[in-house]
C-alpha cells in the first residue's frame, strides 16, 4: 500500500510543473513539528525570500502549515 502511494505521489509531482521543483514537505521539515520555517525551506534548497515567505504564510503565525506550503508551491 505504501509503495502505491509513493508511485501517486510521484506521478502527481510530475504532472505539476511547480510542485515538480518543491521538496515534500516532510523532507523541508526537519525537525518535525508540522511546520516549515524560512530557515527549514533554506535549508532543503528553496530559494525564497522573506517577502516570499510572508506572502506564504496566510495566516501570518511565522510558519508554513502543509497547506500554506502546498498553496504556495
Ligand atoms: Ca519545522
Ligand atoms: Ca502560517
Amino acid at each position: 500500500m505504501k509503495k502505491l502511494l509513493v508511485a501517486i505521489a510521484a506521478l502527481g509531482l510530475t504532472t505539476s510543473a511547480a510542485l515538480a521543483q518543491a521538496p515534500e514537505f516532510a523532507s523541508v521539515d526537519t525537525d518535525g513539528n508540522g511546520t516549515i520555517s524560512m530557515e527549514e525551506g533554506a535549508a532543503a534548497g528553496l530559494e525564497w525570500t522573506e517577502d516570499d515567505f510572508k506572502a506564504a504564510d496566510a495566516n501570518a503565525d511565522g510558519s508554513l502549515s502543509e497547506d500554506e506550503y502546498k498553496a504556495a508551491m
